[in-house]
């Protein structure tokens, strides 16, 4: 029987296992990324586990998130992260040189091979022909040290794209219409792969786009071929030799089947606040917009702001309008500064940003209050903009800049001008920014500041667990709310007691406080909860705080993995009326906790209401061991 692209890679990494959806498989990692803001933890993690060097093919450590530097705190983690990727053999791309995800398409990616990120949008790898798959810090610390990567085996959604996009619509317009279809939760489980004639319309930056935003649908990752326009964008990086050809058999099968005719499709827009509320901009009708902000590691390629340009020469951004931009990387902003395109921004008026994530995780540039703010981004939770009562819209770029232009949410067909861009033949290479790992990493030092703290570990699994509910959250819970992340918190991610003053917070800020009063308890959620970013803070700051399981009715995948590798239960309920039941303050024991998690069947009982739930956690023998372990690292620890 024929393989489809997941499958072939899949195949070719297969460690433990067999490729049956569902089952548990475990396969090999050719290539590691981080980030700053989970990237302290994940060295500090690394660096626990006592390897001098890594043993991936690649590892790359960006600084792109935490860059404001208002204090000390972000340049302490900086020189950490320089260091000791110095010392153990990783890449380090310097501040400055652009969004992770954005430089490793350009520079380090690979067709056909493995890469693990502690960060969600990982899967923009996939737009290369990639098996990309975020996770937490920790298990991308284990990958670099070797270790083998354990997921579910997932089901393979093929998306057959047909036709062709008119002008003005965009590769967003593709995934905001796969978010529309598929909600936010529909990807859990599944990898989202791209086939069929309308592939061969899109750039790998466009593809990039749809796999960066498959994110949002919960999936594991998402998937396009390695084909012809492949082995282009690679030539034009000068890394042709690194391309080969991956295309699903003829007779590939798959799970499911979603059509999408490209011609068919009009500019959409996610209303506020989710990513999957998707409708279409002509239906919107005209809103006034404050704010329009544009880049982020979905839309800040060369040709997403080559169209900018386009559309914003010779225009002025409209007086109510503040209009930020934020290039991907070092090689998009140099290419934009050598052929005018530059000019033509700053003189419509665009505030320019440097190269790195910025206002997408609410590093400066808050709208105001109640403002309505279009972004290009993929995210746009409630608040995560850094100003809860203001209104996030994401949008293609085409309908970015016109709406900037406009003053008001704009169908971009609309718009009288010629914006196509050519794919360059040679992007302008120069790897200075990129500093590579020393030969010899046993004399160099590595520095750590007084804000990198040491992280928080669990102790083995008691028998049973007892303690108070001491919140109860609705659906969709992201890890925004669990660990919010903004121009103020961000500089602490390696400083877990600080941020456990803000867990949870954005649901009710008296929860730091109730968990400390009680001595820890339990955190009743609904479906997805955890969803959105890799953090595994939220994680650590509730393991912190005395977090002992979680009750929830589904969880997302990278949390569900963060809550295990800290030790934390996350309990599924068998009976959605006993959500219902559960109430804040109510007094919650579990008995024979490690035969029942074993067993996959757990009572827990409410002592208040003189009740018992049943419920599952569908752990691997491996999560198991993880969770009697008290965490990954004291697992980890036990077995060397
Ligand atoms: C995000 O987009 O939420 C982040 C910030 O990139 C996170 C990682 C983090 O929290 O540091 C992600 O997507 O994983
Ligand atoms: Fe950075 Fe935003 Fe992309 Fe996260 S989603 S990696 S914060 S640009």
């Amino acid at each position: 029987m024929g393989l489809n692209i997941t499958q072939k890679i899949l195949q070719n990494h297969l460690v433990e296992g067999d490729l049956i959806p569902g089952t548990e498989i475990g396969i090999r990692i050719d290539q590691t990324l981080t980030q700053d803001s989970t990237g302290t933890m994940a060295y500090l993690q690394f660096e626990a586990m006592e390897i001098d060097r890594v043993k991936t093919k690649k590892s790359v450590a960006y600084i792109d998130h935490n860059m404001l530097q208002q204090g000390f705190e972000n340049a302490d983690d900086h020189k950490y992260i320089q260091t000791v990727a110095h010392k153990h053999g990783i890449y380090f791309s310097r501040p400055g040189n652009g969004i992770c995800h954005q430089v490793h398409l350009e520079r380090f990616g690979v067709p056909g091979e493995t890469l693990l990120g502690s960060d969600s949008h990982t899967p923009t790898g996939g737009g290369l022909g990639m098996l990309a798959i975020g996770a937490g810090g920790l298990d991308v610390a284990v990958a670099m040290g070797g270790g083998t990567y354990y997921i579910t085996m997932p089901k393979v959604v093929n998306v057959r794209l047909t036709g062709r996009l008119k002008p003005f619509v965009s590769a967003k317009d593709i995934i905001l219409e796969v978010l529309r279809r598929l909600t936010v939760k529909g990807g859990v489980g599944k990898v989202i792969e791209y086939t069929g004639e309308g592939v061969k319309s899109l750039s790998v930056p466009e593809r990039a786009t749809i796999t960066n935003m498959g994110a949002e649908l919960g999936a594991t990752t998402s998937v396009f071929p390695s084909d012809e326009i492949t082995r282009e964008f690679l030539k034009a990086q000068q890394r042709e030799e690194v391309w080969e050809s991956i295309l699903p058999d003829e007779d590939a099968t798959y799970d499911e089947t979603i059509e999408i005719c490209l011609d068919d499709l009009e500019p959409l827009a996610a209303m506020p606040h989710s990513p999957d509320n998707v409708k279409k901009v002509s239906e919107i009708g005209e809103i006034l917009v404050d704010q329009v902000a544009i880049g982020s590691c979905t839309n800040s390629s060369y040709q997403d702001l080559m169209k900018v340009a386009k559309i914003l020469k010779g225009k002025t951004v409209h007086p109510n309008v503040s209009l930020v931009i934020s290039p991907g990387s070092k090689q998009v902003l140099n290419m934009l500064a050598s052929n005018g395109a530059l000019a033509d921004l700053i003189s419509a008026g665009a505030r320019i940003l440097e190269s790195g994530c910025g206002p997408c995780i609410g590093m400066g540039q808050a709208p105001a209050s109640n403002a309505i703010s279009l972004r290009t981004f993929n995210r746009n939770f409630k608040g995560r903009c850094g100003t809860p009562s203001a209104s996030v819209y994401l949008v293609s770029p085409e309908t970015a800049a016109i709406s900037a232009i406009e003053g008001k949410l704009v169908d971009p067909r609309t718009y009288p001008v010629e914006i196509s861009v050519e794919m360059p033949e040679t992007f302008t290479v120069d790897d200075n920014m990129i500093i590579p790992p020393a030969e010899d990493g046993s004399q160099v030092e590595v520095i750590k500041g007084p804000n990198i703290k040491p992280f928080p570990r669990n102790v083995p699994l008691s028998n049973v667990l007892e303690g108070k509910v001491l919140i109860k959250v609705e659906d969709n819970i992201t890890t925004d709310h669990i660990m919010p992340s903004n121009a103020k918190l961000l500089p602490f991610r390696s400083n877990i007691p600080h941020l456990a003053e803000y867990c949870l917070t954005p649901c009710d800020p008296e929860f730091p406080k109730r968990a400390k009063d009680n001595g820890g308890g339990f955190i009743i959620g609904g479906e997805n909860y955890g969803q959105g970013s890799s953090r595994e803070h939220a994680a650590l700051v509730p393991l912190y705080l005395g977090i002992k399981a979680v009750l929830a009715k589904s969880f997302a995948r990278i949390h569900r993995s963060n809550l295990i590798n800290a030790g934390i239960l996350p309990l599924v309920f068998c009976n959605a009326r006993d959500y219902d039941d559960i109430a804040e303050f109510d007094e919650l024991k579990i008995q024979d906790v490690k035969e029942a998690i074993k067993e996959n069947l757990v009572y827990v009982e409410n002592i208040t209401k003189q009740k018992k739930y049943k419920m599952t956690i569908n752990c691997t023998e491996k999560e198991w061991k993880t969770l009697l372990a008290g965490g990954k690292i004291n697992l980890i620890k036990a077995e060397a």
